[in-house]
């Protein structure tokens, strides 16, 4: 007897895993809790089992049709549960081939620059590199040659962190990593965004980007310099553009320099974009100073390079003809829209 129930159940479990829509469950459930059901008949024969028997054979058909019914009860969950997605699925009818009727959406100009600048310094060697935006002291000032109350600090209004660390206020904060994750000869170039808490007008934000580029090997000099430079220029412009060279003051180098570029928004007339001068700062440079070598780990006695901060946010204002600098943080979509990749 207890084989024959068994057997009622496995056919059952048989049964209802090939189940695929109501009409068909309620057949099964005809066909053994039914009058005339598999279960059904199991309870009535019964009588004959002999009466020493009953109670337990009686419990085991008790607990079949217990089983049977939950089975069944679980089976039609499943089968409501795959009509309602076969319903989502008709209702959202994709044809993923079907050309977008939304706008094309666009990068923002200074992933624009920037990319264009990775390029041009890539097929010259250079790698990229990432950074953080939040770094210690040492990487942004002392290992830069700015040690602690230097006067060069204050050209950078810091943003502190409340444990000690601070904003990244320009590039050149990962100067020391890079030197000592690569050594001598390297060339790099690290874009990334730094903060100042300075007042803005339409050259200057506090939240702008800068691509810092070093060179470091033997016999570098101030020609290579002037050589990247102008390359870098000629091909992001791809027109003739003015540049000035002039004495400048960075701790890091020496000796150091402002590039200026003739300002693209006025022709050089000048305008509040170069407040009224005709010149931008764009990307101040210089001979990697011999303390900044000596504490990246490479030798000055050996190696020499020159290091650069262009400002990339500047870049793309005159570039792309961008009188302020404070739309490229406005979020205004539809004048981002106008500026799409080549
Ligand atoms: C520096 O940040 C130096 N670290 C650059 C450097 C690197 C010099 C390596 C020598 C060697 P400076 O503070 O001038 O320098 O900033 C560099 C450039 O970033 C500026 O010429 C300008 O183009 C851009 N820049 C600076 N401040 C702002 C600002 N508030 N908003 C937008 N662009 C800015």
């Amino acid at each position: 007897m207890q084989q024959q129930l068994q057997a009622v159940w496995e056919q059952l479990r048989i049964d209802l895993c090939g189940v695929q829509d109501t009409a068909a469950l309620v057949q099964i459930r005809v066909a053994y809790l039914g009058k005339k059901g598999k279960v059904t008949e199991l309870l009535k024969g019964l009588q004959a089992v002999p009466a020493e028997q009953k109670k337990t054979i009686g419990q085991l058909i008790n607990d079949l049709k217990r089983r049977a019914e939950e089975s069944i009860a679980q089976t039609q969950e499943r089968l409501a549960a795959e009509e309602l997605e076969r319903k989502v699925l008709s209702a959202e009818k994709y044809d993923v081939s079907l050309p977008s009727t939304e706008k094309k959406g666009s990068y923002h100009p200074i992933t624009l620059v920037q990319r264009e600048l990775e390029d041009i310094f890539h097929s010259m060697g250079f790698t990229v590199e990432d950074f953080p935006e939040i770094v210690d002291d040492f990487a942004c000032f002392e290992a830069l040659n700015i040690p602690k109350h230097h006067p060069a600090r204050d050209m950078q209004d810091t943003y502190y962190l409340s444990n000690g660390q601070l904003l990244k206020t320009h590039t050149s904060a990962a100067q020391n990593s890079i030197m000592r994750k690569y050594g001598a000869p390297l060339r790099a170039i690290f874009p990334g965004r730094c903060f100042r808490n300075e007042s803005t007008d339409a050259s200057h934000e506090n939240t702008f980007f800068q691509m810092e580029g070093m060179m470091i090997d033997k016999d570098i000099s101030i020609s290579n310099l002037i050589y990247f430079m102008k390359t870098m220029l000629s091909e992001v412009f791809q027109r003739d553009v003015s540049v000035r060279l002039r004495p400048g003051f960075f701790p890091f180098v020496e000796p150091g320099f402002e590039l200026d570029v003739n300002c693209q928004i006025c022709g050089g007339t000048g305008c509040p974009s170069c407040k009224h001068s005709g010149w931008l700062e764009l990307c101040p440079c210089g001979m990697i100073h011999p303390n900044v070598l000596r504490y990246g780990g490479i030798d000055p006695d050996e190696y020499t390079g020159f290091a650069f901060g262009l400002g990339l946010t500047r870049l793309a204002m005159m570039k792309y003809g961008v009188s302020d600098i404070r739309d490229f943080n406005s979020g205004d979509l539809a004048s981002l829209a106008q500026f799409t990749a080549k």
